[in-house]
């Protein structure tokens, strides 16, 4: 039976189980589905409405935290969670802090404004939305930045200095805020912008980025900042 994955490529959420089934080797079917106009009886496989969603056969799953772990159940090797108990928190820790922390304000507050808004109306981003989003850069991304910096430290990865779930989910999210031009510089944040840069070149990322590349890159133009 083939798993399948049912999101949007543009999710940040569906981009950390891609990246994660491409580091796994998983083969899966892969359904377009877009919360906002979702195929009929969409919330019996995701109840909150929300992508991604999975199925495995008849057995259903909403949420990317859950279908990873379900995955890492069924697959475990290569190893993606950390057997470490500590080391395991650690990495649920990353993805929490991504997926409720960062991305709750990269998605509404820059990627929106910067890259969906823009290409919905076909209208550059004024000056003043720009110094917005510009504005919540400075006060809620940068501070995120210098924690992921300090606690990357002179790592290559963020748990048990091997890949894990906690370092997909990092470039993850990072990839929606590059779509729309916001990256850290490397001057002020040099072990997260290295980390990111690695990230995007291993075979999993590089190939999601082609793909969106096509389509977002021509937006970000658009919303340079
Ligand atoms: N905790 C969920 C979050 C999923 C989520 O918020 N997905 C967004 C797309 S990036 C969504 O479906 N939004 C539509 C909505 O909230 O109605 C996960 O990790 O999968």
């Amino acid at each position: 039976m083939t798993y399948k994955l049912l999101g949007a490529n543009v999710s940040p959420f569906v981009r950390k189980c891609r990246a994660y089934m491409a580091e796994k080797g998983i083969a899966y079917d892969y359904e377009q589905v877009s919360p906002f106009a979702p195929p009929e009886g969409y919330k019996k496989i995701s109840p909150l409405g929300k992508i991604p969603a999975f199925l495995d056969g008849d057995k259903a799953l909403a949420d990317s935290t859950a279908i990873c772990i379900y995955l890492e159940r069924c697959n475990p090797q290569p190893a993606l969670y950390p057997g470490d108990h500590y080391q395991y928190a650690r990495a649920l820790w990353f993805e929490e802090y991504i997926d409720s922390g960062l991305i709750p304000i990269a998605g509404p507050q820059v990627f929106r404004p910067l890259v969906l808004a823009p290409m919905m109306s076909q209208q550059p981003v004024t000056k003043e939305g720009k110094a917005e989003v510009l504005k919540v850069v400075e006060t809620a991304i940068h501070p995120m930045w210098e924690y992921l910096e300090s606690e990357l430290a002179s790592n290559q990865f963020y748990v048990g200095n091997v890949l894990s779930i906690a370092d997909l989910t990092v470039a993850s999210g990072h990839i929606s805020l590059r779509h729309a031009g916001v990256e850290p510089d490397a001057k002020r944040w040099p072990k997260l912008a290295a980390f990111l840069q690695r990230m995007y070149a291993r075979p999993s990322f590089a190939a999601l980025l082609a793909e969106e590349s096509e389509r977002w890159d021509k937006r970000q133009a658009l919303a340079k900042i």
